[in-house]
């Protein structure tokens, strides 16, 4: 397949620094080089960082912060995506906290279709709204706003849910697998009803939104809301591997990769982990690679 990756170096969805030295952090890592190498991607653009101007000062929502840079940065990544998409190409975005998933998913809609199936893996449902959010922190919440039908959208791996998310996610029905089902049934039943429920006919460009902090910390120290009993970095590969062999993978979001956090090694273990996790979702074959290159996993 042909693949375009676009950076967005944001962190004003949530409160810590460091998040926006995510996308190089991984780049870093190797990730192009690695593509290219791991899972013979031909085509790779590079579309480099996305840049916004705060062009929304006005807009102000009450209880959300940085409302009008989270608008702002979403229109343009929005255009961005759908350009990426547009050119034929499956959208790889490096973030940056979470609130980006609005602008990938929005971009990726109007680029294919609005029958989109969206898998939001993540400890947290990001659903809040300005009225139920504690933090006022956007993360991915008010992209509900968006035209998803919320039949097509499932979570995979939530273990930490405000109230009132958990309310509207059981009141409007929309699917989730949370550890407890993980633990139960096992990653590769989960992720299977997980694809049957937003996709059940097999026919819909998937949008993966891969938020780091639904693996464990043990896995990805590295990020701003930690929250232990998360899934093990095989089990985040085996998600990816999944999506993979659909060959209907349409965007992938990697983010809240924070290098500001913990020791350096943890930051390695973190990005490392992210990297896997994008590479399986290009169709790594872990079983071809030699052990010593795989010995961090
Ligand atoms: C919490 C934390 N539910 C909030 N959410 C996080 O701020 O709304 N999402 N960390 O990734
Ligand atoms: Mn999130
Ligand atoms: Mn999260
Ligand atoms: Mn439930």
């Amino acid at each position: 397949p042909k693949v375009g990756i676009l950076d967005v170096p944001f962190e004003k969805g949530q409160d810590k620094s460091g998040v926006e030295f995510g996308p190089k952090s991984i780049r870093d890592a190797g990730l192009l080089q690695k593509l290219i190498e791991c899972c013979g991607i031909t085509d790779l653009k590079d579309y480099g960082e996305v840049k916004y101007l705060n062009n929304c000062r006005n807009a102000e929502v009450l209880n959300m912060k940085h409302y009008d840079h989270v608008i702002s940065c979403s229109k343009e990544l929005s255009e961005q995506v759908e350009k990426v998409i547009r050119d034929g190409r499956i959208c790889l975005t490096l973030g940056g906290d979470h609130s980006i998933g609005i602008g990938t998913i929005h971009g990726h809609m109007r680029a294919k279709s609005e029958d989109l199936a969206v898998l939001w893996v993540d400890a947290h449902a990001d659903l809040n709204t300005n009225r139920s959010s504690h933090s006022g922190n956007i993360h991915g919440a008010d992209w509900l706003q968006c035209k998803l039908s919320l039949r097509n959208l499932a979570y995979i791996g939530l273990r930490s849910i405000d109230p009132y998310e958990h309310v509207i996610m059981h009141n409007l029905g929309i699917s989730h697998f949370d550890m407890f089902d993980i633990q139960r049934y096992g990653i590769d039943t989960v992720v299977s009803a997980a694809i049957d429920q937003i996709d059940p006919d097999h026919n819909k460009p998937i949008h993966v939104s891969f938020d780091i902090d639904s693996l464990d910390p043990l896995e990805a120290p590295s990020t701003g809301t930690p929250v232990r009993g998360g899934l093990l970095l095989r089990e985040g590969i085996h998600i990816m591997t999944a999506i993979y062999k659909t060959g209907r993978l349409g965007a992938l979001d990697l983010v809240e990769v924070n290098p500001k956090i913990g020791t350096q090694g943890d930051v390695e273990r973190t990005v490392t982990a992210a990297l896997h996790i994008i590479l399986a979702a290009f169709g790594e074959n872990r079983r071809l690679i030699k052990l010593e290159s795989n010995n961090l996993i």
